[in-house]
């Protein structure tokens, strides 16, 4: 039935020391020459089985014989050879046409036959797409590649590790030859051919080792690469200081592209990425894209030592190379620039992508026991439930510790394919500490639901906390386990003050202190306390749960007004915000909590000494599916309606301080990437919002002015966003100016696309339908699918959600087409869809049958899969 079962796993049976490739590339013929250095591994003797697909076998031979037909054996999904010695060397000869691989998996096209270039992706499975091979993780060979082509049409031949060599052949074809000198699983494995321009800059390792960065683009994209390359050096460095990790080959290169499944690929020493989260330059991409650029060129550079020196035994470790390099980049991305921000956005994020997977038909395990497709599990809980897990270890640990343990992990596995097992060993030998209680956070699903009670004894002067936790059941795993959960813990008194803290009389005080639940319930006491007025819980968000206290409307405004954490001041204005929300969704007119929250952030609107960016997220309520997450049923147009009754009401307590701070804000110094001039158009483009809201005749002339004489891509963004949400007619004339403008350019044009599907109105599903036909859309292309498609069925419930069903039928039917182009793509739309069963009926039975059409007619095994398990059949 193709579902692999973690408990399955059994050592290869043949293990591979030396790979010779020789490529002779043609865009719609391309031959692979594939020399396998072959090992026996573990277990008795075992014919030679070699995953392989979607290519032909032109030649196959044994210790350099021709092998007869009956001493093979050949299928769609593999290879069998049956008489191998240990020592043997197996050669085949494949074909392959990349111009006809739509999937974007193993060797294919990037841009058109006339002027693109051909490009690899192996993770998790495209290897076997190039060439027969036991594609599995823990077989570790040393690559060495030569790649020939013609000269003219193919003049940049990359591929890993260090280059051995170039020269000149006949008919105007050239060669050139690459030698990785580290052994890697064929995941990395990575090939680049075209006509491609590139920057460079010199680097020295802290181990002394000189090497060439090279970043490469088509000539159009080349000039807007070095943010990249600034990026990279910075997350060389830092990778050096904080972890003691040098780079380890003569050069790094990295390759852009517009025709890419995901963000990046770290492959071996030749990083591949998707020209969305490369390019960066001060008039066509936003703040954000600049974070997306920084955060990736290290996320994807941190993967050389916890991914690829280090990989995965298989696939369901997973999460051991990606959610320790999202913590590791969220770590870099904090230091470059504001901790408290990063943490808000990295919350957000959890928030919004994995904690609604955790509550759905789609939740699995950090570490899943069995998948079908494992393409459909690079999911956000692998990569940001996993950087949480490692988070909440490295906190328990502390820095040092947590450094020694990195230390240990990296000298005892370098080289290796390692398991979480053997991570959380290497972490805790090296400190004489226990942690494989944590495993449990590995192996459950679901998200942790926290109860809080705090009581004071003024006569003893005790405070005594009570926690209890319960996980709810998720799919095929109804029953849960107590999880080790650490909480940051700090009472304030009256002044706002952190009082001094002390578990046992006599013991030395603490404005903070880590409590760990390590049952279903405990109480914690804390001593010789005097008058605390509000506890300050999960400070940092110091584990992935859903708290619940018991403190009222008036603590949670104390907390905003006072909490010196900063995550923590901002999750007391989203805890107000959520509890206005509840009651105004509950028909309530009279909501005392809406009136503390406006009055609490109006009174700290004019704060000089508060961070603006830091104001700007304090102002923003939940998103739409963060506040939607526990209603059940679920209508998605009273969501919204609650919710924009929440900014209205915000919006008018601000009033006219609202122009006055925006009018302020336009006469600062605007342009710059700084961390100051950022935060200022954060809080720029916040107020115009609200003020729309508040005064939407004189703010939308302002908005249309701002969208012409914008500073910066952000400025423009807002302004057009917020007129389009208003249904301005300045909106759609600013839109016909924003595609002139960007016609050329697919990454700028993307977010044409996407503005225009998350218009917050029922027609938008007319106006999506249109985009679909338009000339620069396409569905093979997964950024295009991304901004237009997935913008829309994800981030736009009022019309993705449209009572009649419009919204569902015109996702249906693209889903049905990407299916036969993508699967990839396909599977990740489809997830967009997993929240039927929480609709209110009307709704439900629409897409309900939307998906079960679907599901009668994938072809591809990971749409399959996602609609199987969204059914839950
Ligand atoms: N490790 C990379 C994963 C990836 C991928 C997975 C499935 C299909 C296509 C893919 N492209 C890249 C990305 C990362 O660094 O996490
Ligand atoms: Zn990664």
């Amino acid at each position: 039935n193709g579902v692999v079962h973690l408990a399955d796993y059994r050592a290869p049976a043949w293990r591979v020391e030396q790979v010779e490739l020789e490529f002779d590339l043609d865009i719609s013929a391309t031959r692979v020459l594939a020399r396998l250095h072959l090992r026996r591994g573990a277990g008795a003797a075992q014919p030679l089985r070699l995953d392989g697909a979607g290519q032909e076998l032109h030649a196959i031979r044994l210790d350099g014989r021709a092998l007869e037909p009956h001493e093979y054996q050949l299928d769609a999904q593999s290879l069998t050879v049956f008489a191998v010695d240990d020592g043997a060397v197996l050669e085949t000869e494949a074909g392959l046409a990349p111009d006809a691989n739509s999937a974007l998996s193993g060797l294919y096209l990037s841009g058109s036959a006339g002027a693109g270039f051909l490009l690899t992706q192996c993770e998790a499975e495209g290897f076997r797409r190039i060439t027969w091979y036991p594609d599995r993780p823990d077989v570790l060979a040393r690559f060495r590649v030569l790649l020939r082509a013609d000269r003219q049409r193919f003049p940049v031949l990359l591929a890993n590790g260090n280059p051995a060599g170039s020269g000149e052949l006949e008919d105007g074809r050239h060669w050139a030859a690459w030698d990785d000198p580290h052994p890697k699983p064929s995941y990395l494995f990575a090939l680049v051919a075209g006509r491609l321009e590139q920057i460079e800059q010199d680097y020295t390792t802290a181990d002394g080792r000189a090497v060439k960065l090279r970043i490469f683009a088509e000539a159009d994209a080349i000039d807007r690469c070095g943010y990249a390359m600034d990026a990279l050096v910075r997350a060389m460095r830092w990778d050096e200081q904080r972890y003691g990790r040098n780079y380890d080959l003569d050069v790094f290169h990295i390759v852009a592209t517009h025709d890419f499944n995901m963000g990046a690929m770290e492959n071996k020493g030749l990083n591949i990425f998707n020209a969305k989260y490369l390019l960066a330059d001060p008039q066509r991409s936003s703040d954000e894209d600049y974070a997306h650029v920084e955060a990736i060129v290290a996320h994807e550079y941190f993967h050389n030592w916890t991914g690829n020196r280090v990989t995965c035994r298989d696939w369901f470790q997973l999460s051991l190379k990606e959610g320790l390099t999202v913590y590791r980049e969220q770590q870099f991305s904090a230091e470059m620039n504001s901790a408290t921000l990063k943490r808000i956005e990295d919350v957000q994020v959890l928030r919004r992508a994995q904690f609604t997977e955790d509550a759905g038909p789609l939740a699995h395990a950090v570490r899943p026991e069995r998948y079908s497709a494992i393409d459909n599990f690079y999911t956000a809980t692998v990569y940001d439930k996993g950087a949480e897990l490692v988070r909440m270890i490295a906190g328990r640990l502390g820095e040092t510790a947590w450094r020694r343990g990195m230390d240990e992990y990296f000298r005892r596995h370098d080289g290796e394919a390692a398991t979480v097992e053997q991570f959380l060993a290497a972490l805790g030998d090296a400190n004489g500490v226990d942690l494989s209680a944590y495993l449990a956070w590995y192996a459950q699903a679901g998200t942790p639901q926290l109860q809080a009670r705090g009581t004071y004894d003024a006569a003893a002067r005790r405070y005594r906390l009570d926690l209890r936790q319960r996980t709810a059941p998720t799919p095929g795993q109804a029953r849960k386990q107590a999880l080790p959960i650490p909480l940051r813990v700090a009472l304030l008194g009256a002044d706002g003050r952190a009082l001094p803290l002390r578990r046992e009389a006599g013991a030395a005080p603490q404005d903070e202190c880590v409590v760990e639940l390590d049952a279903a319930s405990r109480c914690f006491e804390f001593v010789d306390i005097d008058a605390p007025r509000v506890a300050s819980l999960l400070r940092g968000f110091s584990a992935p749960v859903q708290l619940s206290t018991d403190q009222g409307a008036d603590d949670l405004a104390f907390l905003l007004r006072f909490e010196s954490d900063g995550f923590n001041r901002w999750e007391a204005a989203q805890q107000l915000a959520r509890r206005a929300f509840e009651r105004v969704l509950g028909g309530a007119q009279n909501v005392p909590e809406l009136d503390i929250w406006c009055d609490t952030l109006a009174g700290l609107f004019d704060d000089a000494a508060l961070d603006p960016a830091l104001l700007a997220e304090l102002l923003t309520p939940p998103e739409l599916n963060e506040l939607a997450q526990p209603c059940t049923p679920l209508d998605p147009a009273a969501v919204f309606a609650a919710r924009e009754r929440l900014e209205q009401a915000l919006a008018q307590r601000l009033g006219a301080a609202l122009e006055q701070r925006h009018a302020a804000l336009l006469k600062t110094e605007r342009g710059g990437l700084d961390g100051a001039a950022r935060g200022r158009r954060r809080l720029l483009n916040r107020c115009l919002r609200l003020w729309l809201r508040q005064d939407p005749a004189q703010a939308q002339e302002i908005a249309a002015t701002r969208y012409v004489l914008a500073a910066s891509m952000s400025e423009r963004l807002a302004a057009l966003a917020g007129l389009l949400a208003d249904g301005a007619e300045s909106g759609e004339k600013a839109l016909q100016d924003f595609e002139r403008r960007y016609d050329n350019d697919p990454v700028t044009l993307d977010k044409w696309f996407a503005l225009q599907a998350t218009i917050p109105r029922p027609d938008t599903v007319e106006r999506v339908a249109g985009l679909l036909r338009h000339a620069r859309f396409s569905l093979r292309n997964p950024n295009r699918v991304s901004a237009l498609l997935m913008g829309f069925a994800a981030r736009n419930p009022l019309a993705f959600h449209r009572p009649d069903g419009a919204g569902y039928v015109l996702i249906e039917q693209a889903l049905a087409e990407i299916d036969s182009l993508n699967p990839t793509t396909a599977a990740r739309l489809a997830t967009a869809l997993k929240d039927w069963a929480r609709l209110e009926p009307g709704r439900r039975a629409l897409l309900q049958a939307a998906l079960q059409r679907l599901a009668a007619g994938a072809r591809s095994q990971d749409l399959a899969d996602i609609l199987r398990r969204t059914l839950g059949d």
